[in-house]
């Protein structure tokens, strides 16, 4: 308003006889000036670039082939097929460090596990030098998180303007209360959210036994919902929406699971090379054991319910956006934190190597006025991890990305698809349930190695060939110049960490497994709050991954 009223002010100065003619000229100057004063205005929220709104949505621990457009023919996700239709598919997306804590770093970070510190289940760290919300607030965005963070302390901000959590049951920070369940409490009072009973790493499944709307996956999406159909800011809104499913408990309403009556679902896969992970003690949160065909089927019937459940979301979400003609001037990534083995390989949960744990959806819708050489709708094989994300985020934003970030622009793969990019991607996790369950890999989507920290064993599966994993080939004589090539390029990937993690230009046997890189952010704490942060991570890497 400040500039409307200045022009007046100086046109009341004016004491010479106004000429008809003066009259035209000083209303075209006016009307000249205002119109630029309307569209400098305009371009100073939305800066040169045109700034794009930007959407993050993630899921929790969803595998990259639960999913229509990934070919799965099981999977009912039109609406997820109709986002990937009008972007493109990522058919090699990977989480790094496939665990819920260390996958949230890297998307926030925009840095591989060495440097964002975080090369296991342990705590995102309270604040770093590159964050995701932060980064994008300084930008000029709007920036709001939905749903699921999993930072530490639980309501911490990283830059976000405001957040709505949904922690599921989780209480990590003293007196927390997730928005979520405070919103439950007003909505159905009395009634027990985990009702159910049935525990956030179980594999067991059942039907949410409340109402519908009641379910988390709802509340994060209409949450999502109402949020953008009030927006009405100027500045570009920067909106991660998370979901907490289809993470367990598997727990889809009853008409989810109807849809998936009279389909029929594969047992899972298990290689020649899995047989030695049947047999082990039946607890309903066992990482792995030979549960039994119709288990296993059972927990992924309904955890496609779920996804189907979180598929209505988006569609919803996207039809908001499109109602406040957001949608065409919006970058959109999808992916997740990491995948669920499902009992592939008598595996169940993640932080493994494999394609279901490590695996990740990967789907990017960019907006309108960005063209360049990639049609809609396409499949690119290029390795690209969460990593890649933030980046991708201050490319749109009109920022240059840090060199001390790790992660590259997925829009240069846009504007050019054969444009340089890194043939391979790194995979690792620190021990976690087993001894032997410590390992370092690499892929490129074609092949995939893995090594094992505490004996030196490796594994070589030919994804293009077989892209269940059934057949490790690091034993065939066939092979073992294929397997020198990948061991060689592991060791060059961990020399940065010195001779503990690499020697002579291959990796080494280790016996201490690292949860936290020398990069960790340090925190200054008194030696009570140390104290209790150990305890409580040490009962979490128990009980929460
Ligand atoms: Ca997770």
């Amino acid at each position: 308003m400040e500039f409307i009223e200045k022009p007046f002010l100086t046109f009341k100065k004016i004491e010479k006889p106004i000429t008809v003619r003066k009259l035209i000229l000083i209303s075209f100057t006016v009307f000249v000036f205002f119109g630029c004063a309307s569209e400098n205005n305009q371009t100073s929220v939305q800066p040169e670039q045109n700034q794009p709104n930007i959407i993050l949505i993630m899921t929790d621990q969803h595998r990259a082939d639960a999913l229509g457009y990934a070919g799965n023919s099981t999977v009912i996700t039109p609406n997820f097929d109709r986002l990937a239709a009008d972007g493109v598919h990522f058919e090699n997306g990977y989480s790094s460090v496939p665990s819920c804590t260390p996958a949230r770093a890297a998307l926030l970070t925009g840095q591989a596990p060495w440097n964002n510190g975080m090369l296991g289940y342990g705590r995102v760290a309270r604040e770093y030098e590159f964050q995701m919300p932060q980064m994008l607030r300084d930008l000029g965005y709007y920036t709001f998180g939905i749903g699921k963070m999993h930072w530490f302390p639980q309501k911490a901000l990283h830059g976000f303007h405001g957040t709505l959590v949904d922690a599921s049951g989780r209480i990590e920070s003293e007196g927390f209360i997730s928005d979520y369940r405070n919103w439950f409490k007003l909505n159905a009072p009395g009634q027990d959210p985990d009702k159910l009973g049935i525990g956030w790493n179980e594999h067991r499944a059942g039907v949410y036994p409340l109402d519908e709307e009641l379910h988390p996956t709802v509340w994060t999406g209409q949450t999502a919902v109402e949020l953008i159909g009030n927006y009405d800011l100027d500045a570009p809104l920067f909106l991660k929406i998370s979901f907490a499913r289809p993470h367990s408990p598997y727990d889809p309403p009853q008409r989810y699971l109807d849809m998936y009556e009279n389909t029929e679902i594969p047992a899972p896969p298990v290689g020649e090379w899995a047989e030695r992970f049947a047999d082990f003690p039946e607890t309903p949160n066992a990482a792995f054991g030979d549960f039994g065909a119709d288990h296993a089927i059972n927990s992924r019937r309904h955890y496609y319910g779920l996804v189907t459940q979180i598929d209505d979301q988006i569609g919803e979400i996207v039809s908001m956006l499109k109602q406040k003609g957001m949608y065409e001037n919006s970058l959109i990534i999808f992916t997740s934190d990491h995948g669920d083995m499902l009992g592939d390989h008598h595996h169940w949960r993640k932080t493994y190597a494999y394609e279901g744990s490590a695996a990740v959806p990967f789907l990017m819708k960019w907006p309108e006025n960005f063209s360049g050489d990639l049609n809609r709708g396409q499949t690119l094989s290029n390795p690209v991890e969460l990593r890649d994300i933030l980046p991708t985020f201050l490319d749109a934003a009109g920022s240059e990305v840090p060199d001390a970030m790790d992660g590259a622009s997925l829009l240069s793969l846009v504007k050019d698809p054969q444009a340089d990019w890194r043939p391979w991607i790194d995979l690792e996790h620190n021990t976690t349930y087993i001894e032997e369950n410590y390992w370092s890999g690499l892929t490129d989507g074609e092949m995939k190695y893995i090594w094992f920290f505490p004996n030196g064993e490796e594994q070589l599966f030919n994804l293009a060939e077989d892209p269940q994993e059934l057949h490790n080939l690091a034993g065939l004589e066939e092979y073992q110049g294929e397997l020198e090539l990948w061991r060689h390029r592991l060791g060059d990937h961990l020399s940065e960490r010195g001779e503990g993690f690499a020697k002579n230009g291959v990796p080494v046997i280790r016996e201490e497994s690292k949860t936290y890189s020398p990069n960790y952010p340090q925190i200054e704490m008194t030696p009570q709050e140390r104290l209790r942060y150990w305890v409580e991570e040490i009962t979490e890497s128990f009980l929460y991954h």
